[in-house]
């Protein structure tokens, strides 16, 4: 094309040098520019990085030529990329005296204007005739495309021969122009904790979605959850297609966490060529902690002194009650002998503390030769859930005539080779039995023989067999 066109032109300048007996050939054949002053040939606008040119919208760009001198005849073309842009239109605006923003003067020969719209080229091939050079800037044609698909591509001068009126070539610079209508965007679209009042130590659920606000690619990008500025847990969406959102939820186990209100938020890493970064992080919703009330108080053990026990004689009970809640509570613990109340106190606890109570029973009303339950209560203070604890139980004890060690009936020999057996131990020996200290002062010895050996020969009225 570049050698047709040299020729068309040398053809033509020949015609008019031997109308007008020029000057001769050859004299004038230096570069008409200097690199400072080169001629330009350009796409207008030459850069389009608008992603609101969705598919199936217009555009429209100039091809210009600018700063030329003594500019006779061209050969351009126009490529771009077809999977992204359709031709639409397009309109030569050649020459001047039509089309004062163009280029070259009339007559002009036109001898291409080619669109193959399929293979996305266009080519265009003019020259004056016959007329003066132009001088200057203008357009060479304006060009319209609708958006087809999101991408970029260039707007490639693929070609660009510029004559001079003599058929040499005009030396100029070329710049393409560029089209995206790319647009990469990550937004996190919500943020949901629930519930919004929870006690320390409670799961907090924090929803979070995230939209690939972008037109282009498919977004793989981290997502961080924060309470306050602490950062709770990062996830990571995978390969998350344009226009779709991904909803994923956060679990926060308050443990350990003070009470007070804190604000939920949620941060989208930023990927590739994203501009818009404001909407990668959102702050909402604000969740109160708070520490949960707990009432709760326990009977946790409940020991009896012995469990055979002479009618009237020393006993007692060692209750054990517990505050297990978080708050101080005053109570009431009851004592029950087969479901008659024996004894009762009232007790202040502070939380997590833990007391034992020394409860005695003078046995004088009990009836001998009855098996007795003991049981310890403590009231159910306000607020408490938990009452399975309140209370304890003890069975086994039995109530026996004073010297009766064995609980057969009568104060016999056996009863008396029984406490001989542990005589002398101390408790925390391995033969002492708080059974046979019959005086509870932590020792069998001689005391708590007479006391047997006092009762010597009794026999009950109703013997019970055990
Ligand atoms: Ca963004
Ligand atoms: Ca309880
Ligand atoms: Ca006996
Ligand atoms: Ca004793």
């Amino acid at each position: 094309m570049k050698l047709a066109i040299r020729i068309l032109v040398v053809l033509i300048l020949f015609l008019e040098i031997t109308l007008t007996c020029a000057v001769p050939l050859g004299s004038n054949m230096q570069r008409m520019s200097t690199p400072s002053s080169l001629a330009r040939v350009h796409v207008d606008p030459g850069n389009i990085t608008d992603p609101t040119l969705t598919p199936s919208e217009n555009f429209t760009i100039e091809v210009k030529i600018s700063n030329i001198t003594g500019f006779y005849g061209f050969d351009i073309q126009l490529s771009w990329n077809t999977s992204i842009l359709n031709y639409t239109s397009h309109v030569v605006k050649i020459p001047v005296e039509t089309y004062p923003e163009g280029v070259l003067h009339q007559p002009v020969l036109q001898i291409k204007n080619d669109v193959n719209a399929s293979a996305g080229t266009y080519v265009i091939v003019c020259s004056s005739l016959q007329a003066p050079s132009f001088n200057g800037s203008g357009t060479v044609f304006e060009m319209s495309f609708t958006v087809i698909e999101y991408g970029r591509c260039a707007l490639d001068v693929s070609n660009s021969d510029l004559s001079d009126r003599k058929g040499y070539p005009i030396d100029h610079i070329v710049d393409d122009g560029y089209f995206s209508n790319e647009y990469y965007d990550v937004v996190v679209s919500s943020v949901v904790p629930s519930p919004l009042h929870a006690f320390i130590g409670d799961t907090i659920n924090i929803t979070v979605s995230v939209l690939n606000n972008g037109t282009t690619r498919a977004e793989t990008f981290n997502v961080s959850v924060f309470y306050d500025e602490v950062l709770l847990d990062v996830k990571t969406v995978i390969a998350l297609p344009p226009g779709a959102i991904e909803t994923m939820i956060f679990y926060w186990n308050s443990t350990g966490v003070s009470p007070g209100n804190y604000g939920i938020s949620a941060n989208a890493s930023i990927v590739s060529g994203e501009s818009d970064v404001a909407n990668n992080r959102l702050e909402d919703g604000i969740v109160t902690l708070t520490v949960e009330v707990i009432h709760d108080v326990a009977v946790t053990s409940l020991i009896p002194s012995k469990t055979v026990v002479f009618e009237g004689y020393c006993f007692s009970l060692n209750v054990t009650i517990e505050n297990q809640g978080n708050l101080p509570e005053t109570f009431n613990i009851s004592i029950h002998a087969n479901g008659n109340a024996i004894n009762k106190t009232q007790i202040s606890l502070n939380a997590g503390y833990s007391k034992t109570i020394i409860f005695t029973w003078e046995t004088v009303n009990a009836i001998a030769y009855n098996d007795y339950m003991l049981n310890a209560t403590a009231d159910e203070v306000n607020g408490e859930n938990d009452t399975s604890d309140n209370s304890l139980s003890f069975t086994g004890l039995l109530i026996v005539h004073a010297g009766d060690i064995d609980g057969d009936g009568d104060v016999d020999i056996f009863d008396i080779v029984w406490i001989a057996q542990a005589y002398g131990s101390t408790k925390g020996d391995q033969t002492y039995n708080s059974n046979f200290d019959v005086d509870c002062d932590d020792d069998v010895d001689i005391f708590d023989i007479v006391s047997i050996v006092s009762f010597y020969g009794y026999e009950a009225p109703k013997i019970r067999q055990i």
